[in-house]
């Protein structure tokens, strides 16, 4: 058969040049046997390793549960604003996912950041929302133009009752929840929200799954692959 030209690119996640397509090492016949999901998927590829059955369904849940928030939210927006010009359907979702920023859906990382941040240095919720007051920076996973603290996000809800039921800790979710306790004697609307619950969750799988060195959570949380969760759910809806 052919033989393809040398490429100048090694690919650390995957790798084509047997029989068929490995992930992270992992043929994908054996995915297929193994009745593994995309959670599984996604944990070879963006973390490169198998992670536990509870990571990859929580995973899934986060996918399931952001695939869509109805028309009026930024990203659904302007991707129907693109539909209804005439555009193909690439150009319709891009132009959504060019919205999800700090203030839609892509405050997952910096969630994340902040919340290790400010648990791994032993802040109170009152020391850690008022720095960030002082430095002009809104609590991100903080706050939602609809939900309130006596209507509350239903996702979050969903995900925090998974992680207390299935992580072996939810220190970090736990910490975010104080926080929003506190955040909600200022204002009503300063609820957790579904970017702060995943942020803060993840930080509980990363350290409490046993799969990651200290060094790698740094890492990950530094470069910011969490928003990438928001990205790849959310696509779902646009395209639909
Ligand atoms: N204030 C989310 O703002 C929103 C504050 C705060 C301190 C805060 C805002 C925010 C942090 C970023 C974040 C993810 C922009 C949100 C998502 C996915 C989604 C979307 C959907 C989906 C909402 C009014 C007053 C002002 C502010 C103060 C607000 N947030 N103070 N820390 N975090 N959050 N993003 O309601 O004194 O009047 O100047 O940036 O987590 O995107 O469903 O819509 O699935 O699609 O427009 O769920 O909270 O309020 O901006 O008028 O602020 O509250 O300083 O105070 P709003 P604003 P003052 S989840």
């Amino acid at each position: 058969g052919k033989v393809r030209a040398p490429t100048h690119i090694i690919s650390t996640i995957s790798d084509d040049r047997g029989e068929e397509p490995c992930y992270a090492g992992v043929p994908m016949s054996s995915i297929v046997e193994q009745g593994l999901g995309v959670g599984d998927v996604i944990s070879l590829l963006w973390f490169k390793r198998s992670l536990p059955r509870y990571c990859t369904k929580f995973i899934e849940i986060c996918i399931m549960l952001c695939a869509d928030h109805g028309p009026c939210v930024s990203g659904a927006h302007n991707t129907i604003v693109t539909a209804r010009a005439g555009k193909d359907l690439v150009s319709c979702l891009v132009s959504g996912l060019l919205t999800i920023g700090p203030r839609f859906g892509g405050a997952i990382d910096d969630a994340a950041r902040y919340f290790k941040d400010a648990y791994d240095r032993g802040l109170t919720p009152y020391e850690f929302v008022e720095s960030m007051k002082k430095k002009g920076i809104r609590v991100p996973g903080i706050g939602h133009r609809i939900k309130r603290g006596d209507n509350r996000d239903k996702r979050v809800e969903l995900l925090q009752l998974f992680a207390r039921t299935n992580f072996p800790s939810v220190k970090y979710m736990e910490y975010a929840v104080q926080v929003e306790t506190y955040t909600l004697s200022k204002a009503n609307n300063l609820v957790l929200n579904v970017d702060g619950a995943i942020g803060s969750l993840f930080l509980d799988l990363l350290a409490g799954s046993g799969m990651f060195t200290k060094q790698e959570i740094d890492e990950i949380v530094e470069i910011g692959y969490l928003n990438g969760l928001f990205v790849l759910a959310r696509s779902i809806g646009l395209i639909g």
